[in-house]
């Protein structure tokens, strides 16, 4: 229904644009209730202006903090004009309808901006002018509100060619717009109280930081903020680099998937190395096996407390950082000789389980990736199913996965990385990169087993795979195509199982 204004409240900070909507509601015969500095901004433009305190016979309070908040303005805002009751009540108690309120809000988000103090910040939360817009644009049905100061020329042109009424439609759009105004405006003041506490899961470890020699490379500086004193417990060496704790971190987060003595080597956050044995020492010989080449220069890390013998292989390779939770004294003696060689003990310190980076012009946070598919979780797709030493391989290849940059195809026999293609732009190219490397270092590919971080979206990868020996296949599925990459399988003789959970690394 269109509801003819005959009473508006105006409340304005800034009062531009003002001057022809006040002359238009003028003209209509409108009475005009206003506060303090608006209203004598329309006093002096010549027109008739009731005060608010006038209408509540309450003076303006705690320096304005109280203006607006009276029963008197907000039951003429709020009152159903279709119900006897309300109408009932607003004769009682003498409150006018008012059925159209403009309202511009203190200016909190420039005031923020422009480096003010926390008392003038505060005071900027404007409270009576919020709650005179979320009043009226709840009763929409029967009252207009403008909470926009772009918005006046809008209904200027309305009251003109409506003569003062206004519909239905237009008064819920304007209705919209006020509370997507005042939607935003309680997340700016959200914002600015969040910003006091950044990062809540990192509180604490940023309390400590550590200037590093520099940063990715010498002329980038750089700062780790957090504790390693409480994470590690150093025993030779220099002092870890950017790069180091880049890949000491993503060495960490590998090797914690695994129960059985295991060690990995660590180039550029992937694992080039990795294997799984009853012995800590044969699981180095066979880690260091998978590619003696990148180990140089890498960050080895073991579960499981390394040996004097231990100590002498790994000895015989430069490294930079080599972890492990403990050391005989005797293969500490024998890691100190080098005197820039990294070794740590780790501490059993809770990490946060949440990871974030800078990312634009803010930060992006997620959960971190926590789960991995062991047999469980395996549902076979083809004719051939996976024998239990092909299940046991895929688990393993499947938490080599999750920590290796994406594309990522890894082949695995016996617990150990036979090789890897990582961080390619096309998974075939990260599959052929695992054939060539695993080839050149003399790894025979009949009966080991390939995990992919994600689905085949063609049925090229199973093709080339199963060609080079592969005998099983493990990936999230999930593509449109998943039975393309089947019926290869199927066709060539080889077991595929899919987990349903991707794991891209990225
Ligand atoms: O301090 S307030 O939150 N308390 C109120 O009761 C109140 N009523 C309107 N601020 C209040 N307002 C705001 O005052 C309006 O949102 C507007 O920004 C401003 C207009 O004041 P003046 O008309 O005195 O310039």
């Amino acid at each position: 229904h269109s509801v003819q204004i005959k009473n508006a409240l105006i409340s304005v900070y800034y009062k531009d644009n003002l001057e022809p909507i006040i002359h238009e509601l003028n003209r209509l015969g409108v009475n005009i209730y206003s506060t303090g500095g608006t209203e004598t901004f329309i006093r002096d433009l010549g027109v008739n202006v009731i005060a608010v305190e006038d209408l509540t016979s309450y003076p303006s309070i705690l320096g304005g903090r109280v203006k607006t908040l009276h029963p008197k303005v907000f039951g003429g805002i709020l009152s159903r004009r279709g119900l006897e009751s309300d109408q009932q009540q607003l004769a009682q108690y003498e409150i006018p309808e008012i059925d159209l309120v403009i309202v511009d809000l203190y200016p909190f988000e420039e005031t923020v901006n422009s480096g003010a103090g926390a008392e003038d910040i505060i005071e900027k939360i404007d409270i009576g002018g919020i709650s005179l817009i979320r009043a009226a644009a709840k009763n929409f049905k029967d009252v207009v509100i403008l909470a926009s100061k772009d918005d006046y020329s809008e209904l200027e042109q309305i009251l003109k060619s409506q003569e003062g009424a206004t519909t239905i439609d237009q008064r819920r759009r304007f209705a919209q717009k006020a509370f997507n105004i005042s939607s935003n405006y309680d997340t700016h003041i959200f914002n600015y109280f969040d910003q006091t506490e950044p990062m809540p899961v990192f509180k604490q470890s940023i309390q400590t930081s550590q200037v590093l020699r520099y940063g990715e490379n010498p002329h980038q500086k750089g700062t780790f903020y957090g504790n390693l004193d409480a994470m590690f417990n150093k025993l030779n060496g220099k002092e870890l680099s950017y790069n180091n704790l880049v890949d000491v971190d993503a060495a960490v987060a590998l090797i914690d998937e695994f129960t059985e003595p295991t060690v990995a080597i660590l180039k550029h956050t992937n694992a080039c190395g990795i294997a799984s044995r009853s012995f800590i020492k044969e699981a180095w010989i066979d880690a260091l096996a998978c590619d003696p080449v990148s180990a140089f220069g890498g960050v080895i890390i073991a579960n499981d407390e390394i040996d004097a013998a231990t100590a002498t292989e790994i000895d015989k390779i430069f490294y930079e950082v080599l972890i492990a939770p403990a050391y005989t004294d005797e293969a500490v003696k024998i890691l100190s000789a080098k005197k820039n060689r990294i070794v740590l003990i780790r501490q059993p310190v809770e990490l946060p389980l949440k990871q974030f980076k800078t990312l634009l012009n803010g930060v992006i946070e997620q959960d971190k990736d926590l789960v991995v598919e062991g047999p469980a979780k395996m549902t076979s797709v083809t004719d051939k199913q996976a024998t239990d030493n092909e299940l046991k391989d895929l688990h393993f290849a499947n938490k080599v996965v999750k920590h290796t940059k994406s594309n990522t195809i890894v082949f695995a026999k016996n617990n150990q990385l036979m090789a890897s293609g990582v961080g390619q732009t096309s998974r075939v190219d990260s599959l052929k990169q695992a054939i060539i490397k695993a080839e050149s270092f003399g790894f025979e590919l009949k009966g080991a087993v390939m995990a992919s971080d994600a689905f085949f979206p063609f049925p090229d990868c199973v093709e080339i795979a199963a060609d080079a020996g592969i005998s099983a296949v493990l990936q999230p599925g999930g593509s449109i195509k998943d039975q393309d990459s089947i019926n290869k399988c199927n066709e060539k003789g080889i077991a595929m199982v899919t987990t349903g959970v991707r794991h891209f690394k990225h």
